[in-house]
């Protein structure tokens, strides 16, 4: 049964006690320790949040010590490191994904309980660290999640915010921002570095010097901040390692403004030194937009700087040629966010290190990789009025970086300027910019799609003159998630039910392992533990939206999600008009019929960014929408619209178990790849979705059958796009179907007020004015029928249970382990380095 399982674990992981050791009697003194000594409580008084901190110490105190003994082992053995750069990692809470990985959950939740506290209550304290937008971030966090459990000698970079992403508010149905202060109560799983900080310089002149006879360049730079490091130890399971997040906080430096010191105005130049700090200060909130401003490339080249200050320090201390530096250093660029790294990297070469042009370039082109995670062409630029001012010598490099690439490619393809315009680095016009996708893969000797389809479209479109060019460099690393966190921390009852099965918890290291669940697909006695497992998880869920929305639901109602960032393109609208026509068709229906028809609850989450107009107004649209569906007496259980607020990691996690379907609505050919659809499927929701991103490798693993897959695909969506604009004057109402024509109106025309206030967004949708880019209108049709199939699937229960089971026998494939040993296999080229127990 599971408690010999456990106990064997527990056995491994007791092998792994430190000087530290992890019963529940040592934990519970330290934990009172900490009462004491650190919260300065008394161990005979402390709240939750005290006991949080507390604990959180207790575990922070056994972490640093396997940080330690890692990185001790990493410095003896010297491996081929991998630094992996990253703008944003979305890590949520760290409690219970380190207890668990620490293999220590149970004694932790025995010592408390001693203390008269519980494990579940005193890890709801925690907030999130938020340090990201959306998908983008927390595949950073699963990756970091992987490498360190995978045992790879591996170091992740990146920015302490301040502020991470914004709390959403919502008042009256309208999404307000308001900063998240997470540090307020301070963070104790990061370890401040007082004694690891670099100078980082901005702004200045180059000038021209003679050295050795040889004339060269030298940056005389304005300003100078200073970078601190947090560390945050990244716990792997089942193993000692723990690896290392590096997050860099600006500090004023202390040269900063001498001048007005000495010239006797203090007040001011204090001030003043408030400014540096800005840096770090907040995450931008807009995903994939970031163009043109002078703090964003302040705060990448702010990262950039000091992530390589101390990567090249580390290697030099443990080696003195840079001929060495492809065979034990691996930078990897997680989009194009910190590509200013390859200026820099030759900047330190060329400059500092005087090794030559061509041969630090030579160095250059072997060190790094590229991961792009976008569909769209047109990527993040620069302008080159900008870095003139604040980079002078990282825009001259990238001239002569686009210099010697232009003219080795004139040598390939002729002097054929239309293509060389599009392949150049730099992008002329009337703003002048550097394209950094173009440099990142000039650059890098590998560059990855995020799944199959996002491939094939980099390959064929995208970049497609480079692919031509550099077929060899092009790869699919499909995209993963952790079952640590997707399961293990946030499915607790799934985690037992599946080890009880399987019988052993090896899946949570191996999640090919889940495909076992297969043998039992037509058991009864698992059919039921298996469907009370989802009950559990949807009271939890229920619960938790009467407490945030006042709205009762019915536990025997499809639980139906669709939470991720809103965008026009991931058709939030579509799932919006589906749930008005459903509410018509209640409207209509006879009391036979309405006995027969299945009870869904509607949960949409999800924030917009700050200045995105229409994503704001589809949130709006969902509160009107619900607003009248739920206080619609006539409807009473069928049909009920619930916007979850402040969508993050610790609110996913409580939601994704406790879903029956989810949907993943995105036009085809937009969603690079998708993560959430993984969460859910390896909580066994199952999916609602078009063929678009991972999704399409989803349905090759687990077969049509288990999931409902509509819409117009890839190759079909620009033939739809054309047949749309040939319908366009004259305007051609009729070829609108009539059941979407009759939602739109109903929009437009205030059946759910505001109606001046949706006329943009019904225009989105509507010819002759945004042209219905995203085919809402020409998907409707199919995605009423698969939401029809779904609704027929649920009624047979025994039907939808084996789905779900064969949704989680399938999800191996999308753990993010797999992801990250392709990774270090075939782009990073770097080898497991296990610390002895
Ligand atoms: N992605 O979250 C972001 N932000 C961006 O700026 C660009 C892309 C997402 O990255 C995920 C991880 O690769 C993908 O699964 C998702 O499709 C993509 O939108």
């Amino acid at each position: 049964g599971l408690g010999e399982h456990r106990a064997k674990a527990e056995r491994m992981f007791s092998l792994m006690d430190g000087f530290l050791k992890n019963d529940p009697i040592s934990l519970q003194k330290d934990i009172l320790h900490h009462v004491e000594y650190t919260v300065a409580r008394s161990r005979f008084s402390f709240d939750d949040f005290e006991a949080y901190q507390a604990l959180a110490h207790t575990v922070r105190d056994r972490l640093i010590e396997r940080w330690h003994d890692t990185h001790i082992y990493f410095k003896r053995t010297k491996p081929k490191r991998l630094y992996f750069l990253s703008l944003e990692f979305l890590m949520g809470r760290s409690l219970s994904n380190s207890v668990i990985n620490l293999g220590i959950e149970d004694q932790c939740a025995e010592a408390l309980n001693q203390l008269g506290f519980e494990f579940e209550v005193v890890a709801e304290q925690e907030g999130d660290a938020a340090l990201g937008n959306g998908g983008l971030a927390r595949l950073s966090a699963c990756q970091m999640d992987s490498l360190a459990t995978l045992d790879y000698p591996a170091w992740g970079y990146g920015l302490r915010y301040e502020y991470g992403l914004f709390r959403q508010i919502i008042v009256d149905g309208f999404q307000h921002e308001k900063p998240d202060y997470w540090l307020n109560f301070g963070n104790p799983w990061e370890i401040e570095r007082i004694h690891v900080t670099y100078e980082v310089k901005f702004y200045g002149t180059v000038e021209e010097v003679e050295m050795n006879g040889e004339k060269q360049k030298v940056w005389i730079p304005g300003e100078t901040v200073e970078a601190v490091a947090y560390d945050n130890p990244i716990p792997g399971y089942g193993t000692r390692n723990t690896i290392n997040l590096r997050l860099w906080a600006a500090k004023p430096s202390s040269k900063f403004d001498l001048e007005a010191y000495n010239t006797g105005d203090y007040i001011n130049s204090v001030v003043n030194r408030q400014n540096a700090e800005t840096i770090s200060n907040v995450l931008y909130p807009d995903d994939r937009s970031h163009q043109g401003k002078e703090l964003r490339l302040k705060q990448q080249y702010f990262f950039v700087s000091a992530s390589l200050q101390d990567i090249m320090r580390r290697f030099k201390e443990e080696h003195t040629n840079f001929d060495e530096l492809p065979e034990k250093v691996a930078l990897h660029l997680n989009d194009t966010h910190p590509s200013l790294s390859i200026a820099e990297v030759m900047r330190m070469l060329v400059d500092e290190e005087h090794l030559g042009w061509h041969k630090a370039w030579d160095i250059v082109c072997k060190i790094f990789s590229f991961t792009t995670h976008t569909m769209v062409t047109d990527g993040e630029k620069i302008p080159v009025e900008l870095l003139e001012n604040l980079l002078p010598r990282h825009l001259e490099i990238l001239y002569e970086i686009n210099f010697n690439f232009l003219e080795e490619m004139k040598k390939r393809i002729g002097l054929d300027y239309s293509r060389l315009a599009l392949l150049s680095i730099v992008e002329e016009g009337a703003m002048k910019s550097i394209r950094m996708a173009n440099l990142a893969i000039v650059c890098s000797h590998t560059v990855n799609g995020v799944s199959k389809l996002h491939l094939e479209k980099l390959k064929t479109k995208t970049f497609k003159d480079f692919y031509g060019l550099y077929p060899e460099k092009f790869q699919c690393k499909t995209n993963g998630v952790s079952q640590r966190r997707w399961i293990v921390v946030s499915n607790p009852g799934l985690r037992d039910l599946i080890s009880k099965w399987l019988g052993t918890e090896a899946w949570i290291r191996d999640a090919d392992l889940l495909s076992g669940l297969r043998d039992h697909l037509d058991n009864a006695d698992f059919h039921l533990e298996w469907k009370m497992v989802k009950k559990v998880n949807k009271m939890r869920l229920a619960e938790y939206i009467e407490a945030m929305s006042g709205v009762k639901v019915s536990l025997d109602a499809m639980f139906d999600v669709q939470v991720k960032r809103i965008h026009e393109y991931k058709r939030q609208l579509l799932n919006i008009f589906g749930i008005i026509h459903r509410y018509n068709c209640l409207k209509n229906m006879d009391k036979d019929s309405r006995r027969k028809v299945v009870p869904r609850v509607c949960i949409i989450g999800g924030k917009a960014a700050p200045g995105y107009e229409i994503a704001k107004k589809i949130i709006k649209l969902c509160h009107a929408v619900a607003e009248k569906i739920n206080n619609d007496t006539d409807i009473g259980d069928l049909l009920k619209v619930v916007f979850i607020p402040d969508y993050n990691v610790s609110v996913a996690e409580l939601v994704i178990p406790g879903a029956d379907l989810s949907q993943h609505l995105s036009t085809a050919g937009n969603e690079a790849s998708g993560t959430g659809n993984m969460k859910f499927l390896m909580n066994g929701c199952l999916l609602l979705a078009t063929a678009d991103g991972s999704t399409v490798e989803i349905i090759e693993e687990i077969g049509e059958d288990n999931l409902f897959v509509f819409g117009a695909k890839v190759h079909e969506v620009e033939k739809r796009r054309q047949k749309r604009l040939s319908n366009l004057a004259p305007l051609q109402p009729a070829k609108v179907p009539l059941h979407f024509a009759r939602v739109l109106r109903m929009v437009r025309d205030g059946y759910f007020g505001h109606n001046d206030y949706f006329k943009s967004l019904c225009e989105t949708v509507e010819f002759g004015f945004g042209n219905d880019y995203y085919l809402l209108t020409s998907d409707f049709g199919s995605y009423l029928e698969a939401q029809a199939a779904a609704d027929k699937a649920f009624v047979n229960q025994d039907k939808w249970t084996r789905m779900s089971i064969l949704s989680v026998a399938g999800s191996g494939r999308f753990s993010s382990d797999r992801t990250i040993q392709d990774y270090a296999e075939s782009t990073w080229k770097i080898s497991p380095c296990r610390c002895p127990l």
